[in-house]
């Protein structure tokens, strides 16, 4: 692993690239996730590298479904394990989820190694190896699911999700909880609740939302009815134009003019 020295600018992201491409070399993430991991990054600039507001209302509202879901189920895929295993394992705790590896590329080897480090961060319930069900309308390799997990779930957390089958599971009439920092994307646009955000921010922050809402059951219910998906979304949109804007006026903003030092008395 190439040495990344603390003092970088960009460490944080450096280290994550790193990860990612050791998870690679382990068998765990498919070359095709390092490229899905590059696009989402772009969009995370463009977001200013934060929460936005409206990312907050939408993790909020999915901390509202997983609290009231009666069979909740966290997807996995290859970039979620290597990103966010820990993340996953304690948001699972918290609302009584099972936790299912679900791949667009799947190997059986994949399955056992990803499901291994769910394991090892602390899943106690994981499924996927051993898939009896298949989503219905879907051809891809991540149709195949278990009968008692997605395939049952009323509501599903699907972090970095292919537009198909956020699609597919939304005909099913399951609750579509999505993390994804594309806003133009087809899971996006699918999901119940879309979340643009970064998935090892996200995770932590609906799990915070969990804790604070849980013994609130009137709040919960408020927050839930209260979600609009569109307005949501269309409040992304808005960030989004804020944040370009704002960059424009910084390139634009005249070169500070250097004070002229005062010749000293005496
Ligand atoms: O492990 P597998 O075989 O199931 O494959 C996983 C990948 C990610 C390769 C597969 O699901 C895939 O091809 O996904 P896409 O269609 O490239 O979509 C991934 C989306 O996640 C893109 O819109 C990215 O912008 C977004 N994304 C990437 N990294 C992050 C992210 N969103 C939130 N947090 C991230 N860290």
């Amino acid at each position: 692993m190439t040495r990344i020295p603390k003092s970088h600018p960009r460490y944080r992201s450096l280290v994550t690239r790193e990860a990612l491409v050791a998870a690679h070399r382990q068998g765990v993430v498919v070359l095709e996730g390092l490229i899905a991991h590059g696009r989402g990054e772009a969009w995370d600039y463009l977001l200013g590298e934060e929460s936005s507001a409206p990312a907050l209302v939408a993790e909020r509202a999915a901390a509202a479904f997983l609290l009231t879901a009666k069979r909740p189920v966290i997807s996995v895929n290859g970039n979620v394990a290597a990103l966010a295993a820990k993340e996953v394992a304690s948001l699972a705790a918290a609302v009584r989820a099972r936790v299912e590896v679900n791949l667009f590329h799947r190997t059986d080897a994949r399955v056992r190694k990803i499901t291994k480090s769910l394991r090892d961060a602390g899943a106690t319930d994981v499924l996927g190896s051993r898939p009896d069900a298949r989503i219905p309308g879907l051809d891809s390799e991540r149709a195949r699911c278990h009968r008692q997990g997605i395939y049952a779930a009323d509501v599903v957390l699907v972090p970095l999700e292919d537009g198909d089958r956020a699609e597919a599971l939304a005909r099913m009439g399951k609750v579509v909880i999505s993390v994804d920092l594309n806003p133009l994307s087809r899971t996006s646009r699918t999901a119940t609740v879309p979340i643009v955000d970064e998935l090892t921010r996200a995770l932590p922050n609906i799990e915070r939302f969990v804790f604070e809402l849980r013994m609130d059951s009137v709040e919960t219910a408020r927050v839930r009815r209260d979600y609009d998906r569109a307005r949501n979304l269309a409040a992304v949109y808005a960030f989004l134009r804020w944040r370009l804007a704002e960059i424009v006026r910084a390139t634009k903003a005249p070169p500070r003019r250097r004070k002229k030092a005062r010749p000293r008395k005496g």
